[in-house]
């Protein structure tokens, strides 16, 4: 780098010559590319992308998670499989943008003298939180989305933190580069040539073609124009019983039994002027209504699927509860987060949430909730309860 042995500042008299050897001598990093403009556009790069997956992130963080002074709206009913397609879209496309970075900056491991100055050593701390954090962010989130979980923590929460955590070290990354970005994408000039080899330019387009292919292979999880070109997908969106993937088997929940019991009945009951017992045969009954409505996963895949079914808000009004109650949608599962969700009164009064009896004109299969199941619009699909025997009103 052409910012190496410089030896400004004062604590970079503590370093004595004879200690230079190996990697820390002069000329080891030949290669032109370790260049301080491909490293500031890769930065600014690595920065957009970061802050748009600690948005959408953030606002994940929120539909399943909302603070007391916030409710997750019911629409636009596409919201949520946007935001998170583009979380997962953007994540994956960030890890060769991270590779290449690494790689362009890795010499600075060795500069010399190793500090200069108090704000240099700040500088050079912030960036074991800030490369730590990075790779941790891609690598568990990479790894969440290909339903692969070796990790001995809850993956959201350390993901949470994490985000926090990256973010803060990128803040202070930012402060201390910014004038340096400023001028080195200012200093423009010929574009250094390595003999024989790549140049600046054609580098950052490598960098480019790789991410935009990662892209183009993964987003058809959520992006039907691109589903044939998935091919590193951890999902196809229309690969699935009924056309729609499965995320966990009526088998591997357990609830066979339940779910096929002559028996079955749907409870309806908490703060209601009446409660009730509905087999299947009541529910089918009932005015049936039909919605277009998505599994958007949390995982960043999604699928569309035409849902019949009844209304919540009919078998809430069938039950008289009042029209701002708030309820919790149980299942046959016995344990686990996803075993029930709430629906807060939007959710609970929209339109199209349902109970739904049927997926694309068919009796809906166990493996995606026989009897019955939750849909509703703007859901993350962790909302979208199957099996469902039981709701409650709050
Ligand atoms: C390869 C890259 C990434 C992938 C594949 C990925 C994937 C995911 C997934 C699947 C979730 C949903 C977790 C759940 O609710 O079960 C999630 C949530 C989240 N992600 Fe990422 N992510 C990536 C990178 C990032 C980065 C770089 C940031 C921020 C700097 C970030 C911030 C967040 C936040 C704040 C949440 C919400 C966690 C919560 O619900 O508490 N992610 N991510
Ligand atoms: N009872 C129950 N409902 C559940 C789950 C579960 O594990 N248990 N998984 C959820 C998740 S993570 C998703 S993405 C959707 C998937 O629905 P599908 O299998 O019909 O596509 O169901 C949701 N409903
Ligand atoms: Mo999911």
């Amino acid at each position: 780098m052409d910012d190496t042995g410089q030896g400004g500042g004062k604590l970079g008299e503590l370093f004595d010559e004879r200690w230079r050897v190996g990697p820390l001598k002069d000329g080891t990093f030949r290669s032109p590319l370790h260049d301080e403009r491909i490293a500031a556009i890769l930065g600014i790069a690595l920065g957009v992308a970061f802050t748009v997956c600690f948005v959408t992130g953030l606002i994940s963080h929120v539909a399943q998670n909302p603070p007391s002074w916030f409710t997750w709206p019911s629409r636009p009913a596409w919201l949520y499989r946007v935001t998170q397609g583009v979380h997962v879209a953007t994540g994956i496309g960030s890890i060769p943008l991270l590779l290449a970075k690494l790689w362009t900056v890795y010499p600075n491991l060795f500069r010399w003298p190793p500090l200069e100055s108090i704000a240099h050593l700040v500088e050079r701390i912030s960036l074991i939180p800030l490369v730590a954090g990075g790779v941790f962010m891609l690598t568990t989130g990479f790894m969440n989305h290909m339903e692969w979980y070796p990790f001995g923590f809850f993956f959201p929460v350390g993901h949470f933190w994490g985000a926090w955590i990256t973010m803060g070290a990128l803040l202070i990354h930012l402060v201390a580069k910014w004038t340096v970005v400023g001028t080195s994408l200012r200093r423009g000039g010929a574009p250094p040539i390595e003999r024989n080899g790549l140049g600046r330019r054609g580098f950052l387009a490598a960098v480019a073609t790789a991410v935009g292919a990662v892209t183009v292979a993964t987003v058809g999880q959520t992006f039907r124009p691109f589903r044939a070109l998935s091919v590193l997908a951890a999902r196809d969106p229309a690969a699935g019983v009924q056309g729609v993937p499965v995320n966990k088997t009526a088998s591997e929940i357990k609830v066979l039994d339940a779910i096929l019991d002559p028996n079955w009945r749907l409870r309806v009951h908490g703060a209601v002027r009446r409660e009730l017992v509905l087999s299947r045969d009541d529910l089918r009954a009932m005015p049936q209504h039909e919605a277009r409505l998505t599994i958007a996963c949390v995982e960043g895949w999604s699928a569309d699927g035409d849902w019949r079914g009844v209304r919540v808000r009919d078998i809430l009004d069938l039950a008289g509860a009042s029209d701002d109650a708030t309820v919790i949608v149980g299942s046959h599962q016995r344990r686990g987060l996803y075993r029930s969700s709430e629906l807060n009164p939007d959710h609970a009064r929209d339109p199209d949430t349902m109970l739904a009896l049927e997926l694309n004109g068919e009796v809906l299969h166990v493996d995606h909730g026989f009897p019955c199941r939750l849909i509703g619009p703007n859901r993350p699909g962790v909302f979208q309860t199957k099996w469902v025997n039981e709701v409650e009103v709050l």
